[in-house]
């Protein structure tokens, strides 16, 4: 059985849609923020969530990476296009672009104080990395325009992992007019049952 170290309104949020989704059973741990214990360590040496651990014992970090061993090995859940679908290049493309680009840029922004040696360079860390947000995310819209989703026709984990990185846009109330195309997609998702379901416990998005 799997088993998920996650923590609410963090990147488990998309790695917990995938297992639903996929209609696995998992067993979920929830990871309180500060100080960890080395087992934890053992398996997260950044002390980050999420961490999936496999049936088969070993585990693994990097939502992304997650994300897409989760959609090989349930290829009848179609969380992604198929390894020899023409979409598969778009989807790793854009979970690598988002997880490399978006939420680097976020961690940068919540975690400020890690990536400058200047007490008082904290604020420019900020400011520079919502500015790389709003590089990336206007990228990503330009991928939606005249598209219904991100990668091929359907819904793919791609989707909820773009949502996910919007919603914690610390400067949220611009993304309706910044990205009409990414709020298209969110707001499609916002209804989305799975979604809704999540959102009650990780409150990603007001309700
Ligand atoms: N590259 C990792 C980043 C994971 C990450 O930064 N997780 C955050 C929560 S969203 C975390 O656990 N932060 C705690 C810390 O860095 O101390 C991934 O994509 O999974």
């Amino acid at each position: 059985m799997y088993k998920l170290y996650t923590r609410a309104n963090t990147g488990g949020f998309v790695v917990e849609a995938a297992l639903i989704l996929a209609g696995v059973p998992f067993d979920q741990i929830d990871v309180p923020k500060g100080r960890p214990d080395q087992a934890f360590l053992d398996i997260s040496p950044l002390n980050q969530v999420p961490v999936l651990v496999l049936p088969d014992g070993s585990s693994m970090t990097e939502s992304a990476a997650i994300c897409i061993l989760l959609a090989e090995r349930h290829p009848e859940a179609n969380l992604a296009p198929a390894v020899n679908s023409p979409d598969r290049a778009d989807f790793l493309r854009w979970m690598t672009f988002m997880s490399s680009v978006i939420y680097s840029a976020d961690l940068r922004f919540f975690y400020a104080h890690r990536y400058t040696t200047d007490p008082g360079g904290v604020e420019a860390v900020k400011q520079a990395a919502i500015s790389e947000m709003d590089r990336g995310l206007a990228i990503l819209d330009a991928a939606l325009e005249s598209r219904e989703w991100l990668v091929g026709d359907q819904l793919s984990l791609a989707d909820i992992y773009l949502v996910m990185l919007v919603a914690w846009h610390p400067e949220i109330e611009k993304v309706p007019s910044a990205w009409p195309n990414i709020e298209r997609l969110w707001a499609k998702l916002r209804e989305h049952q799975v979604m809704r379901t999540l959102n009650a416990s990780h409150s990603m998005w007001p309700a």
